[in-house]
């Protein structure tokens, strides 16, 4: 089996959870580098662009988290072999992904331009995606987002779900998925309650 190497930020989130917890669920060993927002600004010249995570496959770095995470679905049987069924689970990761990109682009501002542009995140687009994932979730049976089973898109969106509900965004309330979209709390839970993820968490409170 290939060596792997996953270099992310050390904290439970982000762009790079899902690809650990992939690799939790699909008992694929590798080696969780987390660095500190120092050591990234001291490295981050020599990633492919700039930015993590990264994950290293025998030595070879791979970029971008939704790329990471289907090269790892695969390898864990968490990644759809149907093409259209992959294609639902790419459309929600790239959502995600855009959705992100707009909350983690307000990050360096100054409080005032913060809580404005996060404010209206939270009455646009926000709210859109979040009904538009609540939709999607109900369209397809109310329990995963792709192949009526669990995939990457069920852990791309448990984590950035996590990041709402632990109320760590300053101006964007913490119920806002409760209140939005409740059905992607249910997911959340059930994500949350299952037996390789609450294993893959235990380790971090021994
Ligand atoms: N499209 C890339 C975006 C990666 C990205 O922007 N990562 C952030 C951290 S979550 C980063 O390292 N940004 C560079 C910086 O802020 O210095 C992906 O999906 O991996």
């Amino acid at each position: 089996m290939s060596k792997l190497k996953l270099t992310y930020f050390d904290f439970h989130g982000g762009r790079g959870e899902p690809a650990r917890l992939i690799m939790a669920l699909g008992d694929i060993p590798f080696e969780d580098e987390r660095i500190s927002f120092e050591e990234h600004f001291d490295t981050l010249k020599n990633r492919p662009f700039e930015a993590v995570p990264v994950l290293e496959v025998d030595g070879r770095v791979i970029s971008q988290s939704n790329t990471i995470n289907r090269y790892l679905g695969k390898m864990a049987g968490l990644y759809p072999q149907d093409a259209l069924q992959a294609a639902l689970c790419d459309e929600v990761m790239a959502a995600v992904e855009d959705a992100t990109h707009m909350v983690v682009a307000t990050f360096q501002m100054e409080d005032e331009e913060k809580k404005a542009t996060r404010e209206s995140l939270v009455a646009g687009p926000i709210t859109v995606y979040l009904k538009r994932f609540e939709q999607y979730l109900k369209d397809r049976g109310g329990e995963y987002f792709a192949d009526n089973r669990l995939t990457i898109a069920d852990l791309k969106i448990y984590s950035w779900v996590g990041s709402f509900t632990s109320g760590m965004l300053d101006y964007v309330p913490a119920d806002i998925v409760n209140k939005t979209a409740p059905l992607l709390i249910e997911h959340y839970d059930r994500i949350h309650q299952h037996p390789k993820v609450v294993a893959y968490y235990s380790q971090f409170n021994a």
